[in-house]
């Protein structure tokens, strides 16, 4: 495309985003979804000329240049399509016509953003990187009708309204958390998650590996923090824990949905599964019981102790042989048995034991209250936004990765009646969840500090898929939208009515959302 003609796309788009924050339902039955009535809201939408239809026909054509990644993706939408077209959908080499994905090099796209063309004859996904195509396939998805996620043949018909969409994200890391520790989750359940979080354009796994309730990944050098410390969960249930073949499949799955897996290692408190499954680890040697309550804040490990990092080091460096990854999150928070020196002191070593490894340190946000190593990643998770150290550390160079407990933490309840969850947060109903600018929501930071949203999704009153959906359903999509979409596409009144178009969505792949009523379901 000339340079012109994209800058014509651009205003093109820039006046039609006003159009699409009224959020107007489609108007007529059988009409296509209009285009760009989608969570996240894309960058920059011009809708016009003939929709294009999915026929018994229409191939799924990659171009050469997209390669053996490309057909990968080409085969996941064509799983996600053919049964409920009932078409063929035969992946084909470039051609004119039918659902075609291209890798460019137009850099301008980007490492995750694409262009979607839709009109007659050809919907066109383009990208700079195999990532923007997967989420040019989430776009797509999202523009034919809910039905098309139904597992069985439906009677379509299959449009996608024409126009182009151009989009890219607002913060490079979108994240979910998922606490394992609590409850223990199985590689399963914990695939069906990121096959929902890729839905909506997340790009990071966060794990909570281990706490006082549950030690859930081997490590070879520590076989019993696995097989002892890994036995049991909050109420006493039987826990569990990945093996490293586990640990595997769950990482390779998550990289072909494209979210980069973090792996968590809460220390120096949240560690009474490690000290009960090691008697060295404890200051006095004697190794405390398995714990199954929901207490925080009464576990460290034992800073003086030689054997800590020991212990520590060969941790790290199993999980950092675990994950392709960039970052290794060593926790930090709610250390209220460790004194303030010990905990500085300790931070500095943990810190020092994930660099060794090539990994960047994330941290919750206590870390900005000891010494963050340059490079150190924190993450927010205080209710207010009055954050002194926070700040300091921020213009010391520190990023923040954004989960503010009342708008972002998904364990918290709805409204007084959701049965599951806490409360210690507040009450943060759909519309509160997505009321904050990342960007804005600690005052006096500098421009730049913050590298991204997340999600944290607490356990100790989870124990199913279904438990997972209800609370991460439907508030993660809009931390998810907070996470992708421009700051002057936030606009509540458009939101609500595109999460309502989520509805038949969500219920057609079989996700057990909370029909929240400040929500307009379709
Ligand atoms: C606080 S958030 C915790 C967790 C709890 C959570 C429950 C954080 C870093 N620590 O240990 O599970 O609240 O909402």
């Amino acid at each position: 495309m000339s340079l012109l003609l994209g800058a014509l796309l651009l205003v093109a788009a820039a006046s039609t985003s006003a159009g699409a924050a009224t959020g107007s339902p489609p108007t007529s039955a059988g009409a296509p979804r209009p285009l760009g009535q989608i969570v996240p809201a894309p960058a920059s939408v011009a809708p016009g000329g003939t929709p294009y239809t999915i026929t018994s026909t229409t191939p799924i054509r990659v171009d050469a240049a997209s390669g053996a990644e490309g057909r990968r993706i080409a085969g996941y939408l064509a799983d996600v399509l053919r049964p409920s077209t009932g078409y063929a959908l035969p992946v084909k080499a470039e051609g004119p016509g039918g659902i075609r994905l291209r890798l460019s090099g137009d850099a301008r796209l980007g490492e995750e953003g694409y262009r979607l063309e839709s009109g007659r004859g050809a919907v066109t996904l383009t990208a700079h990187r195999a990532a923007g195509l997967f989420h040019g396939v989430q776009t797509l998805r999202q523009l034919l009708p809910a039905a098309v996620e139904k597992r069985t043949k439906q009677p379509g018909p299959w449009q996608v309204a024409g126009g182009t969409v151009e989009d890219s994200p607002r913060y490079a890391y979108r994240g979910a958390m998922l606490d394992v520790s609590r409850h223990f989750f199985t590689p399963a359940q914990v695939e069906r998650y990121i096959d929902q979080l890729a839905l909506y354009k997340v790009n990071k796994l966060h794990l909570h590996l281990s706490d006082d309730q549950g030690w859930r990944i081997a490590i070879d050098s520590w076989p019993r923090l696995a097989a002892y410390g890994g036995q049991t969960q909050v109420g006493g249930g039987k826990g569990g824990f990945y093996t490293k073949a586990d640990y595997a499949e769950i990482v390779r799955y998550a990289a072909s949905r494209y979210l980069e897996v973090i792996p968590e290692i809460d220390t120096p408190g949240h560690t009474n599964a490690a000290l009960a499954s090691y008697a060295d680890l404890n200051c006095d040697g004697v190794a405390p019981p398995l714990y199954t309550g929901t207490d925080v804040g009464f576990s460290s490990l034992c800073v003086p102790k030689p054997v800590t990092y020991a212990f520590l080091d060969d941790v790290v460096r199993e999980l950092a042989a675990m994950t392709p990854g960039r970052y290794i999150h060593i926790g930090g928070d709610e250390a209220h048995s460790t004194a303030h020196a010990d905990y500085v002191a300790f931070m500095d070593k943990a810190q020092a034991i994930v660099g060794k490894y090539g990994k960047t340190v994330v941290g919750w946000h206590q870390l900005a209250g000891a010494r963050p190593v340059a490079g150190a990643v924190a993450q927010y998770w205080g209710t207010d936004g009055n954050e002194a150290e926070v700040v300091a550390a921020a213009k010391a160079g520190t990023k923040l990765v954004m989960s503010p407990a009342n708008r972002a933490y998904l364990d918290m309840k709805y409204d007084a009646n959701t049965k599951l969850g806490l409360d210690w947060a507040g009450l943060v109903e759909v519309d509160k969840s997505y009321a904050w600018d990342p960007d804005a929501f600690i005052k006096d930071l500098p421009a730049g500090s913050v590298l991204g949203v997340e999600a944290p999704l607490w356990s100790e009153t989870l124990t199913t898929s279904a438990d997972i959906e209800y609370m991460a359903f439907p508030r993660l999509p809009g931390i998810a939208e907070l996470g992708w979409s421009p700051a002057r596409t936030h606009n509540w009144p458009s939101y609500r009515a595109r999460l309502g178009a989520q509805g038949p969505r969500l219920a057609a792949l079989g996700v057990n959302f909370y029909r929240s009523p400040v929500v307009r379901w379709e």
